[in-house]
């Protein structure tokens, strides 16, 4: 019995032991270890259904229609507009000798089959001065946008207008672009009004007419942006020209501006307008374009809203005052400026703006 009980025990003993090494060695992981706890969170993220559940209240679509579907939209038909009744025509245009000044004449110097030459000081884009009669090979000449002269006048309740472009020998010279006239009405070198024709060329038999004559008022006045006449380095965020006065025949007078090839040379774009346009007032600034494609007038001056690189067919004029002689102003014309003759012997003082003379320095000839 003894015996019997020291061997029970005896085995025991030994299963203790067993049991105790078995809780102190690890259980080897044979391929099915468990993931750390992040790779856990994207495993489970992984396993999500691709497809959202439509039956879960917050999987529902948020996105609500902008628009109704084209084919429940009622469909407005627009009533044509009548067409304009024109009742006063402008008659025979008159011109100034004072009133014509010359643009720079780029196709003057061509040869045939050469790139076109401008001239130096013809095109200074900071300035605003424009001449860029051009394909957009850059250099191939493109005569009907050359302005070349331009000359203002009036007559009658009429205001008249031309400008005439290069007679190319080595290119048909066709008018089929867009042509117009800046006027400046308080002379402080931002323009006021815009008037401009496209497509002159298909007008009917060289007779007035008002089809694709437009006229635009800058009434906020920030034409020019924030340096006038020059380009400016910030962006320009204004209206340019943000009224439509006129077009084709339509506007408070259906006889404000009309347009034409001038009937004595088929070069020149001719402008009709009445006094009422500029408020009666006899003295502004003016100036032209010519242009190939049709002008954006909220993006004037172009110079502001444009890069330099980005225009290659237009060409402006120089500024000429209409009422009273011409004075220093951005952009004027060449003109003659008298002065002070020196008589032999003599010299000449620069004029004095002190009436007594007491405040003048002293002048000596040297
Ligand atoms: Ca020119
Ligand atoms: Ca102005
Ligand atoms: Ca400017
Ligand atoms: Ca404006």
């Amino acid at each position: 019995m003894y015996r019997t009980i020291k061997v029970t025990l005896i085995i025991g003993i030994v299963l203790l032991l067993l049991l105790a090494a078995c809780d102190r060695v690890p259980i080897p992981v044979t391929g099915d270890e468990a993931p750390p706890p992040e790779e856990e969170a994207l495993a489970a993220e992984a396993e999500e259904p691709v497809v959202p559940d439509t039956a879960t209240p917050t999987d529902e679509p948020t996105a609500t229609p902008t628009s109704e579907p084209p084919t429940e939209e009622p469909r407005v038909t627009p009533t044509p507009l009548p067409p304009p009744v024109h009742t006063d025509f402008p008659g025979g245009a008159i011109y100034y000798d004072a009133q014509q000044v010359s643009d720079c004449p780029s196709g003057g110097s061509r040869k045939e089959g050469e790139p076109v030459y401008v001239g130096t000081g013809c095109d200074v884009w900071e300035q605003n001065i424009l001449e860029r009669p051009l394909d957009m090979t850059l250099v191939g000449y493109n005569p009907n946008l050359d302005i070349v002269q331009q000359q203002f006048g009036n007559y009658a309740g009429w205001y008249y207008a031309r400008m005439l472009v290069y007679q190319d020998p080595f290119t048909a010279t066709d008018l089929n672009n867009t042509y117009g006239i800046e006027i400046d009405l308080d002379i402080d070198n931002d323009g006021d009004l815009l008037i401009y024709v496209i497509n002159p060329e298909s007008l009917d038999e060289n007779a007035w007419s008002a089809e694709r004559v437009y006229v635009w008022e800058d009434r906020d006045d920030d034409v020019g942006g924030a340096t006038r006449v020059a380009a400016d380095d910030a962006p320009f965020e204004g209206t340019g020209y943000e009224v439509k006065l006129f077009e084709s025949g339509y506007g408070d007078d259906p006889d404000l501006a009309w347009a034409r090839i001038a009937p004595a040379a088929n070069y020149a774009v001719e402008f009709a307008f009445k006094d009422e346009l500029i408020g009666g007032n006899g003295t502004f600034l003016w100036w032209m374009w010519a242009g190939k494609d049709v002008f954006f007038p909220g993006m004037f001056d172009y110079v502001d809203t444009m890069l330099d690189t980005e225009t290659y067919d237009l060409d402006n004029t120089c500024r000429w005052l209409f009422g009273i002689p011409p004075q220093d102003l951005a952009n004027i014309c060449p003109y003659y400026k008298p002065g002070p003759e020196s008589a032999p012997g003599q010299c000449f003082c620069p004029p004095c703006n002190d009436p007594t003379g007491a405040q003048c320095p002293p002048c000596s000839c040297p």
